[in-house]
């Protein structure tokens, strides 16, 4: 088969790239090692930013986005007894929408056929070739058969562990990484949510946030060791766990419920550049992975796939490779302050085993100097509400 663009995963990142790229009348087909329900069965990101709240909007799939997304003008950190509340939508005058990852995927998905956007899903072996060269392809095989995909870009969407990162030669790239002491444990569950808004909190016990995905749905996190398992964790404990860290007034109000979904997710921040690489761009996860506690996972997938469908976009319809050559050094800009705020927010909120009295004393003097300081919580809303694109 031949394409303009070979896009390697079905994710979020992969489907809003191919949407972007077929509304623009660019040729293009995604490649996904997973099946559909596998990949709706992943219980990720819950919060949008504007920029992915309106790249689903001009492509005119933001219908059930409207009108079933909690838009959020605040949310709160919890220190203690001390409730402070960010107010985004005055500080900023925007706001952020509640709205499940597994929703956007699942719009998305539902689009494909009407807009003409091909994937091809199961498909095993999925491996990069001449991506240096002006005619890259793409190899896999499905139900016993090889095919190969032949392109002038590749775009990797493939998430962390995919295989396109990997295409880019190890003397021409740098990693960055910070891996952290714990990992969060979530549970999702059909209760209605404990507050309005968002809480984080920093318990003595740990870190703990109280989300949602709904009015009736809600979506808890607390950190645990690396070493603990799921299996350790039985609902009543995990409740009994978040009742104590989220503290009195949310413990009041919260409804426990069985788990839908329970699973352990590590924290790291990691960066790999450049982005581009010949006729390979990286977008979301392929290249970076935050701490979840900014809730910008998805939000850098979608403005990396937004500079990405301009530059591709630039390229085939006004012959323009400018923006193609500019693709690593626009993205990475705005990835490294998303990184800054994740890995500011994670240090903040978390109680890290090497910390003693003075990072404490650190964290509680900062909290305080957020508490009585509009500067101080309009720079948080800012990067929390999403960075200018
Ligand atoms: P994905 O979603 O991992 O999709 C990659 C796709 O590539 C496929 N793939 C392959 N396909 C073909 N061949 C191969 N060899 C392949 N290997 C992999 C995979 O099957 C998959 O379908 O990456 P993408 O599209 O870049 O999207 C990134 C987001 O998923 C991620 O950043 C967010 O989920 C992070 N995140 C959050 N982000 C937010 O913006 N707000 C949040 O509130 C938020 N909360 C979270 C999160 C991530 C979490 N976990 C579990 C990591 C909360 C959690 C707990
Ligand atoms: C979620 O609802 O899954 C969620 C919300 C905010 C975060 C991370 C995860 O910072």
């Amino acid at each position: 088969m031949r394409t303009q663009i070979c896009i390697i995963g079905a994710g979020p990142a992969g489907l809003l790239l191919g949407h972007l790229l077929r509304a623009e009348g660019v040729e293009c087909v995604v490649i996904e090692r997973q099946t559909p329900d596998y990949i709706l069965g992943r219980i990720r990101a819950g919060v949008l930013e504007e920029i992915t709240v309106s790249l689903m909007a001009r492509l005119g799939l933001d219908a059930r986005l409207k009108a079933e997304g909690l838009p959020h003008g605040g949310f709160n950190l919890a220190d203690g007894e001390r409730l402070i509340r960010i107010d985004i939508a005055d500080l900023t005058g925007k706001q952020v929408v509640v709205y499940g990852q597994t929703e956007v995927t699942r719009d998305l998905m539902a689009a494909r056929e009407e807009r003409g956007l091909e994937v091809v899903y199961e498909a095993a072996d999925v491996a990069l070739h001449d991506v240096e060269s002006d005619a890259p392809f793409v190899t896999y095989t499905k139900e016993g058969t090889e095919h190969r995909v032949d392109a002038r870009f590749v775009v990797g969407c493939d998430g962390f562990h995919g295989p396109s990162r990997k295409a880019i030669p190890a003397n021409v790239a740098k990693e960055y990484l910070r891996e952290y002491p714990f990992g969060w444990l979530g549970i999702l569950a059909d209760v209605p949510p404990c507050n309005h808004e968002l809480i984080y909190a920093n318990h003595e016990r740990g870190f703990a946030l109280a989300s949602m995905r709904s009015e009736s749905r809600s979506r808890y996190y607390v950190d645990v060791p690396l070493t603990d398992r799921v299996e350790e964790w039985s609902d009543e404990r995990l409740w009994d766990e978040l009742a104590v860290r989220l503290g009195p007034e949310a413990a009041a109000h919260m409804t426990r419920g069985p788990a839908i979904e329970k699973s352990i997710a590590p924290l790291r921040s990691y960066v790999f550049a450049p982005m581009r690489h010949g006729s390979l761009l990286l977008c979301g996860d392929a290249a970076h992975i935050v701490p979840p506690t900014g809730a910008k996972g998805l939000n850098l997938a979608a403005s990396d796939v937004h500079y990405a469908a301009e530059a591709l976009t630039g390229y085939f319809r006004r012959n323009d490779a400018g923006a193609i050559a500019a693709y690593s050094d626009t993205a990475l800009a705005r990835v490294w302050k998303s990184e800054r705020f994740s890995w500011s927010l994670t240090r903040l909120m978390h109680r890290f085993p090497e910390d003693g009295p003075f990072e404490r004393a650190m964290q509680v003097a900062e909290l305080d100097y957020i508490a009585t300081s509009r500067a101080a919580q309009t720079a948080i809303a800012e990067n929390y509400v999403g960075l200018p694109i």
